[in-house]
């Protein structure tokens, strides 16, 4: 199986998130792509090699150009900003974000269709940023771009015939949308993904989102497409971040009423409980693609994962991605979270093995330097 990896994520080191009133280590770490790459590179079964660079127009046929130009100038300003005043800058993160009551504040609807961002640094941060677990640090811009050409690339092969690709994208996207950023996410690789298969002639394509958390920011770029079916299984959002979505009385609008499709899932779902949900998104999803489909891996459900509350096993992640390659859709299998490092590797290999039509591995390679 190809496997598509960049060095450049090491660059992003956000080294702190801010949790329920306290700076904390962040859970999003380099150690995680590094973790998996380690555990595939071991097995003969993976072929690792290095993303193509693809540019900025597929970021731009989904992002808001005032959020790439953000992304790409946010640091520099901070730090310029912190040096004029002599010191060194830490990582950025918003301590005012655009609650929607603003708008009702902004005035009459015509003012309101475009928010203005503002002037000042700490304002433009809170303009795109929704929490405070997603900081900038020097090297997130080069990171989130390069995360968007591993998952191209991954597109890529299966464009080329693959039946299944696997990108480690880091930092993870499913939170991003178009003119937002948070849950450690800054550019939606999935959805840019999906959008670079449509464009080159893969037709209707369905993303199966397997993160614990609701991709908030993937749901809402399709929300009213019909050509993207959006299938998710989580956490619930009564109980689990992101809150303010994932709930299975949303279902789309518009154009794309009933192509979105979320299970919301109760703390402690088990491998058995997983699976039947997977086996339902993938019902609802048989119909609704022509022969693609795109992952958001996250392997955060496992029973481990130090922020979550499923409990996903090791060779249930092997079932798993064993019932997803049933389908006979072309998988472009993209890396969003997990944060239980000494297991990831495993898990990430357990579930791509499955997919793969390999059996589950009797026991863990020794890892290469
Ligand atoms: N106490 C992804 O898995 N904060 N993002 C949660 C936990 C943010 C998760 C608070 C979690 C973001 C890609
Ligand atoms: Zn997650």
């Amino acid at each position: 199986m190809r496997v598509i990896t960049s060095p450049v994520h090491l660059g992003h080191d956000p080294r702190i998130e801010i949790t329920s009133g306290e700076s904390v280590p962040a859970w999003e770490v380099p150690g995680r792509a590094e973790a998996i790459r380690r555990a595939l590179a071991a097995d003969p079964a993976f072929d690792l090699g290095a993303p193509a660079g693809h540019g900025l127009e597929p970021v731009l046929a989904v992002h808001d150009p005032g959020l790439v130009r953000y992304l790409e100038e946010a640091w520099s300003d901070w730090a310029a900003a912190a040096e004029a005043a002599g010191s060194d800058a830490p990582p950025l993160v918003p301590d005012t974000v655009r609650h929607a009551g603003f708008a009702l504040a902004g005035g009459p609807p015509a003012v309101l269709a475009e928010p203005v961002e503002p002037a000042a640094i700490r304002g433009r941060v809170g303009h795109w940023c929704f929490d405070t677990a997603t900081a900038i640090v020097a090297g997130t811009w080069a990171a989130a771009r390069s995360a968007v050409d591993v998952a191209l690339t991954a597109a890529d092969a299966i464009l080329a015939g693959e039946p299944v690709a696997y990108g480690i994208c880091r930092p993870p996207g499913h939170h991003a949308g178009r003119a937002m950023f948070g849950g450690y996410c800054y550019l939606n690789n999935a959805a840019i993904a999906v959008e670079h298969l449509m464009r080159r002639g893969a037709g209707r394509v369905g993303i199966l989102d397997l993160d614990f958390h609701h991709g908030n920011g993937t749901q809402a770029l399709f929300w009213e497409r019909a050509d993207v079916a959006y299938a998710s299984l989580h956490g619930d959002p009564d109980r689990v971040y992101p809150y303010f979505s994932g709930r299975a009385i949303e279902t789309g609008a518009g154009p794309g009423a009933g192509a979105t499709f979320n299970q919301p899932l109760p703390a402690g779902t088990d491998d058995d409980a997983y699976l039947v949900a997977v086996e339902r998104a993938l019902h609802w999803l048989a119909d609704r693609h022509d022969g693609s489909i795109v992952v958001s891996l996250g392997l955060d459900t496992y029973g481990l994962d130090p922020i979550c509350d499923f409990t996903l096993t090791t060779p249930g992640y092997h079932a798993i991605g064993r019932r997803v390659a049933a389908t006979g859709a072309r998988l472009v299998v993209l890396q969003e979270g997990g944060y239980y490092l000494p297991d990831l590797g495993a898990n990430a290999r357990s579930w791509l093995r499955g997919a793969a039509g390999l059996p589950f591995p009797a026991a863990e390679p020794d890892a290469a330097p």
